[in-house]
């Protein structure tokens, strides 16, 4: 019998301590691009699908978009219909405003683009047998191993952030037995193969516009020609061969290497994108330049340096936190296939939970760097020139879900390119209140890129304004500044960058409040993403008033702007206005179902389960419905999820685990969770069903997008800690499938960062630690003597810590010097609705 070598994870069995997964491994190559694994460095990312005869990595570099900056004013005649939108929707003729709202449309984003394919030809006339092949997030690298005539192929493959480099290493067991050619393929037919000494270089350039793949009417939906002188950018990649015993050669066929035992090949790319506002060609920056730097520096180094220091830095993110949510004992060996239909048919697989929180985090950590462009709808993940809703930023939910996570699962500076790319949005953005509505501020409609379009898209015209028309993205995106404030308590960060953009997106909402005839302030239009409402005679409709997610939305941000601007002792008359517009917003209304009423009117909905749950945004991610302060709308909450059910996409699963857990439902948070991770196979785009989980552990929508996986990670959290109610609420939605457990790493608002262990659901033991003092409270399910409060040395010791046990106090905290103030959540309560 031959010997056959075990796969690399189990080989590792046991490194294992009590925290460690398996890696995600497989016994079979990708048969599709979803069964391929990710790998990147923020920048940088790579599929690999771990096939024999022919590899495929199909490669993406995050800046590399279609276009160029947007047009500031692409339909002067917009602004003169909103006087005609608010007056029919005055006299309640929603049809005639939905008309007129259409006339209020600019152009369509631009769309993610992929870089191209390196083939990795290795033609073999035998089958392989220990086909083996991982994903190990520990240290973000991907295997693929398999055996032939006795001889034990292996290929290595990570992509380094410190040296800006996809590595691949190719070996065999024996000498001079590894013989394989490496060629490339680009999409964009303006693509010019150039050999060099050892090295191909891919170059070329990106559309000049590629059409969403909804749109089908234009005769030429990506086109490369540019009129304009300002659109498409540059690219190069290239492959370069770092070692090998073999032997080399090159021509446009690819490069070949011979009788080798070991060959490395780096990989790297650059585009000469260089800012949202600049001309990508002629204001370029000199993308050769950038990929002969990168090369440079990497060819001078040892494998085991690059990858030491690409280990070292992935894990001073990745190692900031640890999950046990209990044992799965065999099952956490299973290939992942096996293991994901497994756990569709009995559950009980702890550690897969944990291993998806962990995943989440893994791809955030591969698709954000600081610096760098925020993680699309695909990560920077994709194959196709006309991706899935051109792989953008869609503002009303998907784009902000990606980053649900990163404060409290410990990733804050990776929050940051998100927060970096709104002051681009803004910018535009305020071109767009101004030339579409003559309103000062700014903001964003539901669609964005990489240029910060902002204006409502459509094609003048063509989109339906139940999704192209809705105008609070600027609301949204706010909120994001304050949280990372909230976490970090980087004052520079607030003072000078994060409040005068939130002031300046208030000051949007403030112009376009109006009056109903009650006396309220409203919005006008608006819609609920992307919901349908049948009005009392009947039709369908989905523009009106102040929907409940814009009044929940101008809440939010009217409430951030009034605590950042009290602490920084700035714009104490903008402050007032805000105030006394909150005392007057339409509230929130409880419908005769006894639900959150999601319009204006206790209307019915087109679709009772619509994916959208838009209208719950002030339980998750706003914060003025909480079961410990506004039992009433928390009813109203509970039963409009119970109206819209568990189904829907991937990431609207997502979210109704975020939903649940701030529900304090622990178990049903758990049930959806559960309905998230199944598998599923479905290719298409389905809105309805089939939102899951396929096997690579993306989302599915279907087709792929992130933003699941992200809320997925974001939901466990909020399961396990809270701290939007000015506590920090520990294991507040517990399942009980998850009694036993330790985390380390998680943070909470206000600097806190917390380890705990529980068991039997109680909590036994607890480390919280401070990164700038200030006070703390803790709410826990059980009493429990020996917290432990550690203060981060040399910062500020006067904290006032206090512990409450299962039950939540409103009192004053003391004096102290903090930065952030847990409480001001609960020392200020604005009423939305006076509950
Ligand atoms: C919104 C959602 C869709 C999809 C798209 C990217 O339009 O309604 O389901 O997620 O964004």
């Amino acid at each position: 019998m031959k010997k056959r070598l075990l796969p690399f994870a189990l080989c590792l069995l046991p490194l294992f301590n009590t925290f460690s997964q398996a890696p995600i491994h497989y016994k079979q190559p990708a048969r599709n691009w979803n069964e391929a694994l990710p790998v990147g460095n923020g920048r940088l990312g790579v599929m690999t699908f771990g096939r024999v005869n022919e590899e495929l990595l199909q490669l993406n570099e995050e800046t590399l978009w279609s276009g160029g900056p947007v047009e500031k004013n692409p339909n002067p005649d917009a602004i003169k219909h909103l006087p005609a939108v608010r007056e029919a929707l005055n006299r309640e003729d929603y049809e005639a405003a939905s008309k007129e709202l259409q006339k209020i449309q600019g152009l369509y984003t631009e769309a993610y683009q992929p870089l191209g394919n390196l083939l990795i030809k290795q033609p073999f006339d035998a089958q392989p047998t220990a086909y083996f092949r991982d994903l190990d997030i520990q240290n973000a690298t991907a295997h693929t191993q398999f055996t032939i005539d006795g001889v034990t192929y292996s290929r290595e493959l990570f992509v380094s952030a410190p040296d800006q480099v996809i590595v691949l290493r190719l070996t065999a067991s024996q000498k001079g037995k590894l013989n394989f050619s490496a060629s490339t393929q680009s999409p964009h037919p303006m693509s010019k193969l150039v050999v060099g000494k050892n090295e191909l270089s891919m170059r070329g350039k990106a559309p000049a516009h590629a059409d969403p793949n909804y749109v089908s009417y234009n005769a030429k939906p990506v086109y490369y020609e540019d009129p304009t002188g300002c659109k498409g950018m540059r690219f190069d990649w290239r492959v370069k061969v770092q070692t090998t015993d073999g032997k080399v050669t090159a021509d446009t066929s690819g490069i070949s290497i011979s009788d080798a035992t070991e060959a490395i090949l780096l990989v790297t790319a650059a585009t000469s994108f260089n800012g949202f506002d600049k001309c990508p060609d002629s204001q370029g920056r000199d993308e050769k330049a950038l990929v002969e730097s990168y090369l440079k520096r990497a060819s001078g180094k040892s494998i085991t340096a690059i990858r030491n220091a690409h280990i070292a830095d992935y894990q001073k993110f990745f190692n900031r936190m640890k999950l046990k949510l209990g044992t799965s004992g065999e099952a956490a060996f299973l290939p992942m296939d096996s293991r994901l239909m497994r756990y569709a048919q009995m559950g009980n697989d702890p550690e897969l939970e944990a291993l998806y929180f962990q995943f989440g985090r893994y791809l955030l950590i591969s698709s954000s760097r600081p610096g760098g462009i925020p993680a699309n709808l695909q990560g920077i993940w994709n194959p196709m020139t006309r991706p899935p809703w051109s792989s953008n930023y869609t503002t009303n939910i998907n784009a902000e879900m990606n980053y649900w996570p990163a404060e409290p699962a410990n990733l804050s500076d990776l929050h940051t390119t998100f927060t970096d790319w709104i002051a681009g949005a803004a910018a535009t953005g305020r071109e767009t209140a101004k030339n579409f509505y003559g309103m000062s501020g700014w903001t964003v409609h539901h669609n964005s890129d990489i240029w910060g379009a902002s204006n409502p898209v459509g094609d003048k015209g063509k989109g339906s304004p139940s999704w192209a028309n809705w105008s609070m993205g600027g609301a949204w995106l706010s909120q994001h500044l304050w949280e990372h404030y909230a976490y970090s308590g980087d004052e520079n960060y607030l003072k000078n960058y994060a409040y005068p953009l939130m002031r300046d997106a208030a000051q949007f909402c403030l112009d376009w409040l109006v009056k109903d005839a009650n006396d309220n302030w409203i919005t006008s239009p608006a819609t609920s993403p992307e919901n349908v409402f049948i009005t009392e005679k009947g039709v369908k409709q989905s523009v009106s008033v102040a929907t409940t997610m814009d009044m929940a939305l101008v809440y939010d941000l009217f409430t951030n702007v009034i605590h950042a601007s009290e602490h920084l002792k700035m714009d104490a008359d903008l402050r007032k206005t805000l105030e006394e517009r909150l005392q007057h917003l339409f509230p929130l209304q409880i419908g005769k179902k006894g639900n959150l009423q999601e319009w204006y009117k206790d209307w019915e909905d087109q679709d009772p389960q619509h994916r959208h749950v838009s209208h719950l945004f002030a339980l998750h991610p706003g914060h003025y419905i909480s079961p410990l302060r506004t039992p009433k709308f928390t009813d109203a909450a509970r039963k409009t999820l119970e109206i819209r059910g568990d189904g829907g996409t991937g990431w609207s699963k997502s979210w109704k685990i975020n939903f649940w857990a701030r529900l304090h439902d622990g178990n049903h948070a758990h049930k959806l969770l559960q309905e998230l991770l199944k598998l599923t196979g479905v290719e298409g785009t389905d809105y309805a069903n089939g939102g899951g989980t396929y096997l690579n552990l993306f989302c599915a929508h279907p087709p792929f997008q992130i933003d699941g996986n992200f809320g997925g990670t974001s939901g466990i959290a909020e399961m396990l800690l809270q701290s939007q109610d000015g506590v920090i609420n520990l294991l507040p939605a517990l399942p009980d499938v998850w009694a036993t457990g330790e985390v380390k790493g998680l943070k909470a608002r206000g600097g806190f960062e917390i380890d705990m262990t529980w068991k039997d659901k109680k909590i036994t033991r607890i480390i919280v630690k401070s990164a700038f003092g200030g006070n703390c409270r803790l709410k826990l399910p059980n009493v429990l003597t020996n917290a432990k409060f550690q203060t981060a040395k040399g910062k500020n010791s006067n904290h006032f810590f206090q512990v409450f046990e299962n039950k939540y106090q409103t009192t004053t905290p003391e004096a102290g010097s903090f930065v952030y103030d847990l409480s001001t959540e609960i020392n200020k309560i604005y009423i939305l609705g006076g509950n």
